[in-house]
């Protein structure tokens, strides 16, 4: 079975996906998500002019051999464009495996270890009453663990809520964020108290910092947190100085998740094993793809970290069902994320994953379970968009 073509598919169906098409010369189709927010052409040129006229003709069964050969042959290893190009060639190679063999891809992962996996969505509000609201929309529809993100007095917007909540198209130029470390640290503990008194001990609450705080800050963040028990603090301090989470380690037992913009193994190395996290957030989608993610979360549980795969709306369903696979096959599944996504997509990509009560599960059908409507996406093309930047009062660029 060989590969007849490699296309890239770029659509923007309220927010821009690129995605992978492999077709073998029998016929098989698979798909692998290749989208990266905000540098999207970046990677569908990568995958167009530099992956696929390198994989017409090959055998497409040798999935792990292409993966070294794209990894290891490419001389320039790693980085977000180059990891969730490989991904995409990988995802859609495990599809059409499965495909050609009529089994779910999670049959080929070892099968299942558990019925459903886990997972949280987010809630978000301007204020303390809207948050709430949000949080019981977020119950009614059967989530049980639920991201709190809440405006902060005196800042017009803030990461996950204000006008660039849900940052999806239409941002031509990065909108401007003005952030105040301080008062957010003032703000989230209070928060949190109103929440455990409101929802109770038993609700798992998640909270994503964004990499906004410094590791003395951090420290002091997730302890003040410690008595709220929440889930998981995510992206507490940016992750490329690792070492400097043995502070935040030391000062608090509030479990972290970070790893979202990771790409490789490599960059999650020191923290796994140091053991300063507790949930690796790699995405399949950025991660280098299920060959790559399997082996890096077996490496997690060899430490006693589990999976937390990002799932935002920027993964595209295609990533998600891969996560999905994925998720039901290891052992150390902690939880996935499930921003959820717009009707026009869902239809874009048909999945057969299906979200009940708050938890996830595969499908059936062989292979990851995606579809792709060429008509639909030609009526949503592309759309130049970008997530927001953050600045400090003094017009400072601070993380987002
Ligand atoms: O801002 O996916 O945990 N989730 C997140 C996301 C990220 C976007 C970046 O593309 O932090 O909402
Ligand atoms: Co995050």
């Amino acid at each position: 079975m060989k590969i007849r073509n490699v296309e890239v598919l770029v659509a923007c169906p309220g927010r821009n996906f690129v995605t992978t098409r492999i077709t073998t010369d029998d016929g098989v189709v698979g798909l692998g998500d290749a989208t990266l927010n905000g540098r999207e052409l970046a990677v569908a040129s990568y995958v167009k002019d530099h992956l696929a006229p390198l994989l017409e003709g090959v055998e497409a069964e040798n999935i792990e051999r292409i993966w070294q050969y794209l990894y290891r042959g490419a001389y320039w290893r790693r980085g977000p464009v180059t990891m969730a190009a490989i991904a995409s060639i990988d995802m859609a190679l495990w599809d059409i495996k499965a495909k050609s063999l009529g089994v779910p891809l999670y049959q080929l992962l070892g099968g299942r270890t558990r019925r459903h996996l886990l997972t949280y969505t987010h809630a978000t509000g301007r204020d303390i009453p809207e948050l709430f609201d949000a949080v019981r929309r977020r119950q009614e529809q059967g989530f049980k663990a639920i991201r709190l993100q809440v405006g902060i007095p005196g800042l017009a917007d803030i990461y996950g809520v204000g006008t660039a909540a849900g940052h999806t198209a239409g941002f031509a130029k990065p909108l401007v964020e003005v952030w105040d470390t301080p008062a957010y640290m003032r703000f989230v503990p209070s928060m949190f108290e109103a929440a455990r008194n409101e929802f109770g001990a038993e609700v798992p609450m998640l909270h994503d910092v964004h990499h906004r705080l410094s590791p003395i800050e951090a420290a002091r963040l997730a302890k003040d947190l410690e008595p709220y028990r929440l889930f998981w603090l995510e992206d507490v301090t940016p992750a490329e100085n690792q070492e400097a989470l043995r502070l935040v380690r030391s000062a608090s037992t509030t479990p972290l998740a970070i790893g979202e913009v990771f790409n490789t193994l490599w960059d999650a190395q020191e923290i796994l094993q140091k053991q300063y996290i507790d949930y690796l957030r790699m995405s399949v989608t950025h991660g280098g793809g299920v060959t790559a993610m399997r082996k890096a979360l077996d490496f997690a549980a060899t430490f006693h970290i589990r999976s937390g795969m990002h799932g935002p709306e920027d993964v595209s369903p295609v990533g998600m069902a891969a996560a999905i696979h994925l998720g039901v096959s290891i052992h150390n599944f902690g939880i996935q994320e499930y921003g959820g996504y717009r009707e026009s997509t869902m239809e874009l990509f048909n999945p057969a994953f299906e979200l009940k009560d708050g938890y996830l599960t595969p499908g059936e059908r062989p292979g990851l379970g995606v579809d792709y409507d060429d008509a639909l996406a030609e009526r949503h093309p592309y759309s130049a968009s970008y997530l927001p930047v953050n600045e400090l009062r003094d017009g400072t660029v601070h993380d987002w």
